[in-house]
């Protein structure tokens, strides 16, 4: 898989607005082989899967919902496209490149906190996290609040990373945080979702929006432990 493409570093927006839009079409009309396909032509154009999933599958997924909102498309194909979304990832994975050997003791809890159901970005992240060799434990989407705790005690994870997009979904986060701390005090955490307020890093959790940037921040992080 091409980690560091050619055209990666190129100002490449325009690229993205025309790829974004085709990918929105298809994903709203249901048309899954045409998604697809412009996938895999923005890999062959040197994106990697990290690029491609934060800067064209995750803004055709905003235009969804903003189209869902404006009422030009139901629920139904809403949730169709999202379940397309979800096997582009899938299909972006299997370009991946599998390393050679996973970093067992770097275990990566990734989970969604309680009453949260929107998981994509969470999935990206763990999908890019896995890929670079972490020992990614998926928990999904609405985990309660005493079974992260329970989680946290039994796979006892280096890091962990919470994904909140609803605004319901900040104080619940704080919530998660603090519940992550009295279990293990010196655990990594980092959060991203449209939810996550500036203040969670008070609590000492980090804040990372970017999928792209998850591997490297997040060794960061593991490297200097002063910095969570
Ligand atoms: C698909 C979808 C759903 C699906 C989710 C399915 C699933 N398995 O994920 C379903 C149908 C379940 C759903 C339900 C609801 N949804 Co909805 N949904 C969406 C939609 C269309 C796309 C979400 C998505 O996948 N985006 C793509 C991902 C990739 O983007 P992202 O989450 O922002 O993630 C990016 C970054 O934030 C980051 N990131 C995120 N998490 C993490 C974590 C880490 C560790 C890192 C490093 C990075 C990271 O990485 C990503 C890449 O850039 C959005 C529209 C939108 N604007 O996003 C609405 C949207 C989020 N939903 C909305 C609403 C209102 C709801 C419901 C309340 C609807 C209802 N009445 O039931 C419920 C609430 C469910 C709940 N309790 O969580 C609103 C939220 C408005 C608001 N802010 O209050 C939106 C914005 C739609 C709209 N325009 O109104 N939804």
């Amino acid at each position: 898989m091409n980690g560091g493409g050619r055209h990666e570093d190129l100002p490449a927006e325009a690229g993205y607005v025309d790829l974004i839009r085709r990918l929105y079409g298809s994903l709203a009309r249901g048309d899954s082989s045409t998604a697809d396909l412009i996938v895999r032509e923005a890999l062959a154009n040197g994106l990697s899967a990290s690029r491609i999933d934060n800067s064209i599958i995750g803004p055709a997924m905003e235009r969804i919902g903003d189209a869902w909102g404006e009422g030009e498309l139901g629920v139904a194909e809403e949730h169709r496209a999202t379940e397309i979304a979800f096997r582009l990832l899938a299909t972006l994975r299997s370009y991946e490149r599998i390393p050679e050997l996973k970093r067992q003791e770097d275990v990566v809890l990734a989970t969604a906190v309680e009453g949260e159901q929107h998981v994509m970005g969470l999935r990206m992240a763990a999908d890019v996290l896995d890929a670079a060799g972490f020992s990614v434990y998926y928990l999904g989407p609405d985990l309660p609040l005493d079974a992260l705790g329970a989680a946290v005690r039994d796979f006892q994870p280096r890091a962990v990373a919470l994904t909140a997009t609803m605004p319901s979904a900040a104080t619940v986060l704080q919530e998660a945080v603090g519940m992550i701390r009295a279990v293990d005090p010196g655990v990594t955490i980092v959060a991203g979702g449209a939810a996550v307020p500036p203040s969670i890093e008070r609590l000492g959790a980090n804040r990372l929006d970017d999928v792209t940037l998850v591997v490297e921040r997040l060794d960061a992080l593991l490297r200097r432990p002063e910095l969570n």
